[in-house]
């Protein structure tokens, strides 16, 4: 035994007994952060083994490039590729406990657009264990300097350290194909970065995901016109005809967007506390001339919000990974919706309580066309700390704070409103709290319903405005929520507020709704009950306001019509439909029993519904990775001039004030030049003299 132990000993003390336990201790490290930290949907003895193995291969990969160094640099040389590993392992778990996705290029790339405001959720997230993935390192780096294991300064040979490179590569192509043979086309579908991450490891995901996006980059410089045939072809044989019933019944009206921030279907008509939790909402829900849809799913993906925005405003998907309106918003070309209604006579603007960087916005906003960007500096005392939670200013605040801009807006106008307040953690100061918490034990779950509420009471002070200044009359409100608030990383707490035992992942393909209401004074409404999602919005709206849309690039259909097809895509390539359902890779029937085995007829149809989805979601990110749009226009529409917009705020009000002038149209305009403003009742605490 002792003989034993003094082999290992003078084994550890050699260069190559010294990485074989870094490979060893990073391998383990990676597996035990693996099964804690991320949920991979591990489902096989087969998956459980790759998931052990798939760390090794770069681990021998990267610490062995120390190999071909010589002396003690050679040790230290390992140790920091050893941290780095760590460190992108750690950056990962943080980021995957907001957003369920690992890490991309395109999102580091993107990171100046959206790091700000992000510590705040990256200091709420981090736990003590997540530091656990540098014990490794750290126990090198002290049994190395207290010199437990002496370092070998003997020259290594490099056909040596060349063997071991060598090794490496054949451990991952062995890994590869057992990965091949238990999901095939594991690479060249890729819906989900999950699966790459549980078969091939974290460190193969950055390295295909980083060639990924260089060959992005040389898709737009290789794509041309021709490439948009295909497109056009999957669309032509895919466009269903409006429901003419409701063709330009909003024709002329104004236009409001209410981006009701991470607010899901499931609060609608929820009770808490003895009381509604929505009650402004819900009436609108209710109304008789609101149109409510009550199979409204959300599609986004990494992009989120962003994704949202690009769904609802182009009838375009977001991308597979990172957020195309930082990706592809500066420099592609669009024909998104404030372009299309600004050349129908529309004043376009959007309002948001943050700065105007966030999701690139102050940029893709000029790509899509909008006239105006109303942003946290256009707000009066809007960086007072008190007016401020999370990604900007308070909702209440906010909108009352819009009212002003929109009132001097000439009219028929098109304004999109982007809250922010329910937004994760869903932190809300005491004296903006008016129901209690939910009581599932899960913190960032329980304080949901509080930032919900105050969201509702904030909708709900704006829309009085709306009715007493006598807009309402004059305007279609369309409300939706852009994404899940709760993610599927809180199953438990998520069956406690749906009052069930467990959730399965057709519970959790249902929890993907969000609210999605159009309301106008005289419209026939009702709870329409067609499956859709965000992406069907554009064609959904341009019928109601009897504008052309039966040549344009977009992939969604009329919510309205009689023969959709009501196949829901979800970004990562799963879907749901009135009669089956496909989430984290698992079938079910309507009833929300999973189908283990196919009949014949499930699998023809089953087979179907995934070829349209595989086919649509590939179709969008060809022309956006192809920035397609650039070599195509549908009829009357004219390119956008993106340098022809300015949204500095004293220009932006110069160019309102000229506006104004030219058309005495706005809403202060036709109050005799009054501001309409003292109309405006909100109960926000910060704003009390
Ligand atoms: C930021 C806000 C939040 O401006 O829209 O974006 P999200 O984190 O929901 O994507
Ligand atoms: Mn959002």
């Amino acid at each position: 035994m002792g003989q034993a132990l003094k082999k290992v000993r003078s084994g550890l003390n050699t260069r190559l007994g010294f990485f074989i336990l870094a490979v060893l201790l990073f391998s383990i490290k990676s597996y035990f952060a693996y099964k804690t930290k991320f949920s991979l949907g591990v489902s096989s003895g087969m998956q459980e083994l790759l998931l052990a193995f798939n760390p090794i291969p770069f681990a021998v990969l990267l610490l062995g490039l120390a190999l071909y160094m010589r002396g003690r640099k050679s040790y230290w040389f390992m140790l920091l590729i050893d941290a780095i590993m760590a460190t992108w392992l750690f950056a990962n778990i943080l980021y995957y406990r907001e957003f369920s996705d690992f890490i991309t290029f395109n999102l580091i790339k993107s990171s100046g657009a959206v790091t700000n405001n992000l510590s705040q959720s990256i200091f709420g997230i981090v736990r003590p264990t997540d530091f656990l993935v540098f014990t490794d390192v750290i126990f090198l780096i002290i049994v190395l300097a207290f010199k437990g294991i002496k370092m070998d300064t003997k020259a290594f040979k490099l056909r040596y350290a060349a063997l071991v490179s060598s090794l490496a590569v054949l451990l991952f192509g062995a890994n590869l194909s057992l990965a091949e043979t238990d999901r095939s086309g594991l690479l060249t579908r890729t819906f989900d970065n999950n699966y790459i991450v549980k078969y091939l490891g974290l460190e193969a995901y950055t390295v295909y995901d980083g060639v990924k996006t260089t060959q992005n980059n040389a898709t737009k410089a290789n794509a041309n016109s021709s490439d948009l045939t295909s497109v056009q072809n999957f669309l032509a044989k895919n466009r269903i005809s409006p429901n003419v019933e409701y063709s330009g019944v909003a024709k002329g009206k104004n236009v409001f967007i209410i981006h009701l921030e991470s607010l899901q279907q499931f609060m609608i008509d929820y009770k808490w506390d003895n009381q509604e939790v929505m009650p402004n909402i819900d009436k609108l829900y209710h109304s008789s001339d609101t149109l409510s849809f009550d199979n409204f799913y959300n599609q986004v993906g990494q992009g989120k919000t962003a994704d949202a925005e690009m769904m609802l405003e182009n009838s375009l998907y977001g991308l597979p990974e990172g957020s195309a309106m930082v990706t592809d918003g500066t420099t592609n070309t669009y024909q998104a919706a404030p372009a299309i209604l600004g050349q129908n006579g529309y004043t376009t603007a959007a309002f948001h309580g943050d700065v105007p960087s966030f999701w690139n916005r102050d940029n893709t906003y000029k790509s899509w066309g909008y006239d105006y960007f109303f942003s946290k500096s256009y707000f009066a005392n809007s960086s007072k700390a008190s007016y401020n939670l999370g990604y900007g200013m308070k909702d209440k605040i906010f909108l009352k704070d819009s009212a002003q801009y929109v009132q001097q807006l000439p009219q028929p106008f098109y304004a999109k409103l982007i809250t922010v307040t329910n937004h994760y953690p869903y932190t809300i100061d005491s004296q903006n709290t008016s129901i209690k918490p939910f009581d599932t034990g899960d913190s960032t779950v329980d304080s949901y319903v509080q930032t919900a509420r105050y969201l509702d009471e904030s909708v709900g002070e704006f829309m009085s405005w709306l009715k007493k200044t006598g807009l309402e009359k004059n305007s279609m409100v369309v409300l939706y929520g852009d994404h899940y608030g709760i993610s599927n990383n809180h199953k438990p707490a998520i069956a406690k507020l749906l009052g069930k035992k467990k959730v399965t992942n057709y519970d959790l393909a249902n929890f993907q709704k969000v609210p999605f209401m159009i309301h106008m004074p005289g419209l026939k409404g009702g709870i329409k009950h067609t499956y859709g999602g965000e992406i069907d919005v554009l064609p959904t709206l341009l019928n109601l306001l009897g504008i052309k849309d039966s040549d344009t690039i977009q992939f969604g259909s009329d919510l309205l019509a009689t023969n959709r097809k009501q196949t829901v895509a979800f970004r990562n390539g799963d879907f749901t439909s009135p009669t089956y359902t496909k989430y984290n890779g698992v079938y079910y029937d309507s009833n929300g029993k999973q189908l283990k085995k196919l009949t014949t007829t499930e699998k023809t149809s089953i087979d179907d519904m995934q070829n349209y989805v595989t086919n649509t979601l590939s179709a969008s990110d060809k022309v956006i990775n192809g920035d397609l749009l650039r070599f195509y226009e549908p009829e009357g529409f004219k390119k956008v001039v993106k340098g022809a917009y300015n949204y500095k705020k004293s220009a932006a009000l110069k160019q309102l004030k000229k506006a104004n002038k030219k058309e005495s149209t706005s809403l202060v305009d036709q109050n005799g030049g009054k501001s309409t403003m003292s109309e405006y009742e909100t109960d926000a605490p910060e704003l009390k003299k």
